[in-house]
Formats: C-alpha cells, sequence, structure tokens
C-alpha cells in the first residue's frame, strides 16, 4: 500500500481541471499529498489509502492555491495623497508634470534599502496569504536604474520563503527623469546594461508599451534583447489605446499579454495563435475609471485563456485583494465566475509558464490547495470584501500555521 505524508478528507474539490465537471468539481472528494505534490485526487468513496496526517476538511471546498500573475508588489511609500488631489479636481498630468505619478514612487523606492522593500511587501502580502494565495509575480520598474532594478528584484525573491514567488523585470516601465527627452537612449541602458545585470534575478521580461510609456518599437528592441538572454516575455498592452500590443506580444511569443482594454479583433486572434494568455487587471480599470472593457467576446471565440490579477501597485491599482479582482472580473468585465477563478488558478500558473506545476488539482502538481467556508464556488467571486477562506497549503504544508478552521 502506498504512503501518503498527508490526505484532506470531507471536503469538496473544485479541480479546475478543464474539460470535466464546471469548476472540474468533485462533491465528496479527496486529495493526497505526498512529498509536496499531489498524489492521488478522487471521489471519497475510491480512497482507500494511508497518510500520515488526516486533515478533516468539515465541509469546505479546496480550490487550487490562487495566483496572482500580475503584481507589482514591491515599493516604497503610497500615492494616497495623490488619489486625494485627485478628487479635488487636479488631473493625472498636472500630478504627472509636478514630479508626482510614477515618479514619485522611483524617488520612494530608489531611497528605500532591500531591508526596507521587504518589509513593506510583507505587510501587504499578508493580504494574499489570507486569501489563499500560494503563488504570486512580482514586477519590477520604480527602480529604473541598475541598482534600484537589482534592489527590487531580490526584495521581490525574498519574499519566497511565504509564498511562491516569479520575479519579472519591468526596466522599460516608465522614463526615469534623468532620461527625460531621451527615451532611445534609455532603452539602449536597459537592453545594454540593466538586462544582462539582472537576469539572474528574472523569471521573465515585461514592459510598458503605451502612448504614455514605450513605443512597439522600443519595446521589441528590449524582447529581442530578453531572448538572447533566453527569458520570457510578457507585455502592459493596449491598456489606454490600441497600439498593437497584443500583436507584438505574440510576435515574441509572450507567456501573457495584459490589461487589452483596447485589443482588436485581430489582436485576440494573435493571441490565441501563439498561445498567449490574456491577463485582465479589473483593479486598475476601475481605480483610473476606464471606460473601454476588453473584448471579451473576441477572446472566448478565439479561445484565448484568460487569467485575473490584482496589478497591486500605488498608481493605478491599490487593490491587495485577489478575491475583490476576481469580483470585479465578473461585475466589470462580465467574466462568469468560473471563468474568474480559473483565472486566477489555472490560467494564472500558465501566465507564468507554471501550468505544469501549479493552477489545478491534478496528480503531481505542487500540494498547493485553498480550503474556503462556501456552499459552491461560484461564491468566490460573489463575495465583494468577505473572506471565507479557512486555510491555505503550500507544498502541502501550512502555509499559515492553520490547518482547517477551529484547528
Ligand atoms: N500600468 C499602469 O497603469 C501603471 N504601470 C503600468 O505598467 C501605473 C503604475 C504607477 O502609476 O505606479
Ligand atoms: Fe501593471
Amino acid at each position: 500500500m502506498t504512503a501518503y505524508d498527508a490526505v484532506w478528507l470531507n471536503a469538496n474539490l473544485a479541480t479546475l481541471r478543464e474539460g470535466e465537471t464546471p469548476y472540474g468539481a468533485i462533491r465528496d472528494g479527496a486529495i493526497a499529498a505526498r512529498e509536496g505534490r499531489i498524489a492521488w485526487v478522487g471521489a471519497r468513496g475510491d480512497w482507500n489509502g494511508k497518510a500520515a496526517i488526516e486533515h478533516d476538511a468539515r465541509g469546505a471546498w479546496i480550490t487550487p492555491g490562487l495566483v496572482d500573475c500580475h503584481t507589482h508588489l514591491v515599493y516604497a511609500g503610497n500615492r494616497a495623497d495623490e488619489f486625494e488631489q485627485r478628487l479635488k479636481g487636479k488631473s493625472y498630468a498636472d500630478i504627472a508634470r509636478e514630479g508626482g505619478g510614477i515618479n514619485s514612487t522611483v524617488r520612494a523606492t530608489r531611497a528605500a534599502s532591500e531591508e526596507d522593500l521587504v518589509t513593506l511587501a510583507r505587510r501587504r502580502l499578508a493580504q494574499w496569504l489570507a486569501e489563499g494565495a500560494t503563488v504570486l509575480e512580482i514586477k519590477s520598474g520604480y527602480g529604473l536604474d541598475t541598482a534600484g532594478e537589482t534592489k527590487m528584484l531580490r526584495a521581490a525573491r525574498g519574499l519566497g520563503d511565504c509564498i511562491t514567488v516569479k520575479t519579472t523585470f519591468l526596466g522599460a516601465h516608465a522614463l526615469p527623469p534623468e532620461y527625460n527627452g531621451r527615451p532611445d537612449d534609455y532603452i539602449s541602458l536597459v537592453c545594454d546594461q540593466m538586462l544582462p545585470a539582472v537576469a539572474p534575478l528574472a523569471d521573465a521580461v515585461d514592459a510598458f508599451c503605451e502612448n504614455i510609456a514605450f513605443t512597439v518599437k522600443q519595446t521589441a528592441r528590449v524582447f529581442a534583447e530578453a531572448r538572447k538572454l533566453g527569458l520570457p516575455v510578457k507585455l502592459h498592452a493596449d491598456q489606454l489605446s490600441d497600439s498593437g500590443g497584443a500583436q507584438l506580444a505574440a510576435q515574441f511569443g509572450a507567456l501573457s499579454a495584459d490589461h487589452l482594454e483596447y485589443t482588436s479583433e485581430a489582436g485576440a486572434e494573435a493571441l490565441a495563435r501563439q498561445g498567449t494568455v490574456a491577463a485582465l487587471l479589473p483593479g486598475a480599470f476601475y481605480f483610473l475609471r476606464e471606460k473601454q472593457v476588453p473584448p471579451l467576446g473576441a477572446l472566448r471565440r478565439h479561445r484565448v485563456p484568460i487569467a485575473i490579477a490584482t496589478d497591486h501597485n500605488p498608481g493605478s491599482s491599490p487593490l491587495t485583494s485577489p478575491l475583490l479582482a476576481m469580483n470585479m472580473a465578473c461585475t466589470l468585465f462580465r467574466l462568469t465566475p468560473e471563468e474568474a477563478l480559473a483565472g486566477m488558478t489555472r490560467n494564472g500558473a500558465r501566465a507564468l509558464g507554471m501550468q505544469a506545476t501549479h493552477g489545478t488539482l491534478g496528480v503531481g502538481k505542487s500540494a498547493d490547495l485553498a480550503l474556503w467556508e462556501i456552499e459552491s464556488p461560484a461564491e468566490l467571486a460573489y463575495v465583494a470584501g468577505a473572506n471565507p477562506n479557512v486555510g491555505v497549503f503550500r507544498n502541502g504544508h501550512s502555509a499559515r500555521g492553520q490547518q482547517t478552521r477551529n484547528e
């Protein structure tokens, strides 16, 4: 008889495996782990294994640990004062002209030590852990010089003890003040000096391709360099205008193209051809009071995998709740609750190139489990502000010293 390290019984499973029941659901299921991986999943009645630890889930639903595939969690300072100024009538452009906006976060982040950045990010991270997240992507992009970007990526990796972290180098996020009027020179710095220096600390490379940031041509230079270093790419694409970002992302075989509010049908088709994930970010849409929603119909028609993420950052999406991001994806973008949950699990993992190891409850995957006191998985996208999480396990181990509720 095979021995397992742990089994969860008296649970309903939302496996999120594709092509099965809605949510890949198994009512009254059992799930067992060995050496940090899922080793058995099925109906309780079929379970006759032996496990060193038996967890009584007391009727909870178990989903894969949530995967937030797009965040800017590491930074110093905040921009609440700008939020206040905007509500008193000042425009984003006025604030940027006066040295605020992204550059105020760049100043604060450059001035902070790596330890400060870890402390601040760890404090924010508590909410992701409380809501059952086990994987988080974190971008750089507020250093905008080699030392600052290196410091941010190191700080992000420093959080790996409590959550699985994927780091993304976003040197091409904004033009730092010392390069004012010289964007091509800055892109040369990114390509020739920053990228080679940060490559060992980065799992992927991202850029902000937008009329207020970098052009398609500048972004393509960064991506070509990433390719030489063997790093996969992702892109902030078509957030405020259709700049052909989706097509550019597809052309470089990007893991994901993110935002996509202004993406055309042709853009959606290009993503589908490459298997590039569409990562939708309703937090930024909400906070910036955008009007145009991503082309959900085209994404569905072309069967583009859709991920949902918080895009947590101090400027355009101070959202710290993956569950609320799922709710917003439904209310603002009209995703179904099942699409929203798949977006924060299976497709979030795919957007990070982790589909072989994360994002569904399948044999061989990491034993990353979130337990929820809910009656149906649709409740996860429905509760707007509540947190029904009652446990989270990463690689089979409790991720916050709590196994199931009341224990
Ligand atoms: N997209 C955004 O909306 C921002 N960055 C990005 O890539 C804004 C980030 C900030 O304002 O700090
Ligand atoms: Fe972002």
